[in-house]
């Protein structure tokens, strides 16, 4: 693979995998595809763009244009999404729009170029599971979490657009003999996520004097990865993935959101209670986990970064270093939430 499309690498775990390419595959070229919505940044990928990567700002479901690129490229990385169930639940609009109609355009214009499609999907498709406490296995039986063949369950109009997109991707293999393979991750955090999700948003609390919002008791659960993990697992299957096969990506990082605010105040230097409760999300999903073997055991990946405390200290820190790549959304983002009671 010489040449790859990236789209959505200007957001958070697209600009870390095009960073992760840049670095670690020095004989690939690099094409960012990204509308730069409120979620894309160039800054993100700005100290690298150059010979070996460009940026193209435009839409996925813009078909002259996805065409025109694709007509020229090995592989498609698709990460390009709506991505927040917040907003998704705010206005639903745009999620159909990039999440269902994006996809299908590029789905078309790898088919027509016969260009190699991977989907970036997320484990929100299976819907969510009950806490540990309350199943007989305390989580590590058999169906206790999602594997490839756990039934498709979305909750929110952001994972069931995703679920919509996975299956348009399995449609066009089975139908078209379409070159993709998907992958599922479960919740990332690192450097460059935007500050309307949960870990960066109490991060950037702490930082601008504001104390922490909890979701109802913070007893979901969200199996926690480390972006470049994620970016490593996706190079893997891109290289050794079997054609229409799913592939999940875990780490086996479980933590409650609660442990995750306490975790965040105490690295610091805050009161362990210096958070408040705040107004549920609709239908918030109870607990994420992946079940990750395939991926191990059929393609030899590892995740490297599973030390959560030290993954998150290291976050704390970018964040801390790097407040004029936040702090002008910062008020927005908290008057948006402020609406909902959040
Ligand atoms: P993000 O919101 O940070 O970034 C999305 C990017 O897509 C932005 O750069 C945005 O400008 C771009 N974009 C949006 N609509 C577009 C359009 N119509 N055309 C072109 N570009 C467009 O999202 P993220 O958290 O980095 O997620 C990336 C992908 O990974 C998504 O597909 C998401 O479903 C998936 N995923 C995310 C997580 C997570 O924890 N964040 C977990 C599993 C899977
Ligand atoms: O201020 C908050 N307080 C809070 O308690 C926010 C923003 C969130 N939460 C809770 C809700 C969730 O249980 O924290 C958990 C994580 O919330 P988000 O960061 O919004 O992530 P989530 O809804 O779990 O979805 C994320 O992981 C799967 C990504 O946003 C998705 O794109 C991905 O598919």
């Amino acid at each position: 693979m010489k040449k790859i499309i990236v789209t959505g690498g200007a957001g958070f775990i697209g600009s870390n995998f095009v960073h992760y390419v840049y670095n670690n595959h020095p004989g690939v070229h690099i094409t960012v595809l990204d509308k730069l919505t409120y979620a894309g940044n160039k800054a993100n990928i700005e100290a690298i763009l150059g010979d070996r990567v460009e940026l193209v700002v435009g839409d996925i479901a813009d078909a002259e244009l996805v065409n025109k690129l694709a007509a020229d490229t090995d592989a498609i990385v698709h990460y390009a999404a709506e991505s927040h169930n917040d907003n998704s639940l705010n206005d639903p609009s745009p999620f159909v729009h990039t999440n269902i109609m994006g996809t299908f355009v590029l789905l078309e214009a790898a088919r027509k170029y016969n260009v190699r499609f991977h989907h970036v999907s997320t484990d929100e498709v299976y819907g969510d599971l009950p806490l540990r406490e309350d199943l007989p296995g305390h989580g590590e039986g058999e169906g206790e979490k999602f594997t490839a063949e756990t039934p498709y369950n979305p909750s929110s109009p952001y994972s069931s657009t995703k679920a919509g997109s996975d299956l348009l991707v399995r449609a066009w293999v089975r139908s078209f003999g379409l070159q993709a393979t998907i992958s599922n991750c479960s919740n990332n955090y690192g450097p460059y996520q935007h500050i309307e999700k949960f870990i960066p948003r109490q991060i950037t609390n702490v930082l601008s004097g504001i104390r922490p919002k909890l979701y109802g008791a913070g007893k979901n659960v969200r199996d926690w990865i480390h972006t470049n993990d994620h970016s490593s697992a996706v190079w893997t299957i891109l290289e050794k993935g079997v054609i229409g096969e799913t592939y999940l990506i875990g780490a086996d990082g479980e933590e409650d959101n609660k442990t995750v605010v306490e975790m965040i105040l105490e690295a610091m230097g805050q009161s362990k209670d210096a958070y408040d409760h705040v107004n549920d999300r609709a239908g918030h999903d109870l607990r994420y986990a992946i079940d990750s073997r395939k991926l191990r055991e059929e393609l030899g990946w590892t995740p490297e970064f599973t030390d959560f405390k030290a993954g998150l200290a290291e976050t704390i820190k970018w964040y801390t270093e790097n407040e004029n790549w936040w702090k002008a959304e910062k008020e927005d983002v908290e008057a948006f939430y402020a609406k909902q009671g959040q």
